[in-house]
């Protein structure tokens, strides 16, 4: 597909700030196709005959960023699956208009993606205090069989983050790209907050 056919918006946010959460509500509402880089990894690490399978499970159970040929290429993949479906680059009124969830979270996929596949329209920044997030994912832990939603990788996760991720979204914000949404208050509360925000960006 050709990057003028489609419009990408990044989700990034901490692990546990709710992008899963609000990507749901914005497909629901704007008619976007929701990828989100974790949902594709775990889905290619249960694959049977995957190459990558033990490589990926290792990296999430310790928080680390998959090596980012393997991401994007799934990113893209998934992409031209949603397009050819429809053959026009549009399915049931979704014309090629993407959510990439939980990605560019390295400074290295940020340039690979926006250069071999298509630049972003703009990045939403969900912000959350760690303590909070820490909260929402043990909470989850207890019954959703995620790896990674344990306390000692919880804390491998936000050393990432910190280190790793913040400075993709210092970056995108330096130039002016970011939308920043506290992700604190109820989802609902978040979600008209997002709402507000993205309104008049052309979306
Ligand atoms: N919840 C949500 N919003 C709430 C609110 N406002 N108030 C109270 N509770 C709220 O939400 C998390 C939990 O909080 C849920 O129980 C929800 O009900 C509740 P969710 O919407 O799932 O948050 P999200 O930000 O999506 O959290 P997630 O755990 O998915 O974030 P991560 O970024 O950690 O996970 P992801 O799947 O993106 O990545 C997992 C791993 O994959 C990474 O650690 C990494 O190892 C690997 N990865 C890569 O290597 N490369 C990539 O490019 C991407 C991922
Ligand atoms: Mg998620």
């Amino acid at each position: 597909f050709s990057a003028d056919d489609v419009t990408v918006v990044f989700v990034l946010g901490g692990p546990g700030a709710g992008k899963g959460t609000q990507c749901a509500n914005l497909v629901a509402d704007y008619g976007f196709h929701h990828l989100s880089a974790g949902d594709l990894l775990r889905a290619e690490q249960d694959r049977p005959g995957s190459q990558f399978g033990d490589l990926i499970k290792d990296y999430i159970k310790n928080g680390l960023i998959v090596p980012m040929e393997v991401t994007v290429q799934l990113l893209e993949n998934a992409m031209v699956a949603a397009i050819d479906s429809s053959g026009k680059g549009e399915i049931a009124g979704k014309k090629g208009k993407f959510l990439i969830d939980g990605f560019p979270r390295k400074m290295d996929q940020a340039h690979k993606f926006e250069e071999s596949v298509c630049p972003a329209k703009f990045v939403l920044f969900y912000d959350c205090p760690e303590a909070e997030m820490e909260r929402r994912l043990l909470n989850r832990g207890k019954t959703s069989g995620r790896t990674d939603d344990n306390a000692e990788s919880i804390r491998k996760r936000f050393r990432t983050f910190i280190e790793t991720s913040m400075p993709v979204v210092d970056y995108y914000e330096k130039l002016g790209r970011v939308i920043k949404v506290d992700a604190t208050p109820k989802p609902e509360d978040v979600y008209k907050d997002t709402q507000k925000q993205i309104a008049g960006k052309g979306i």
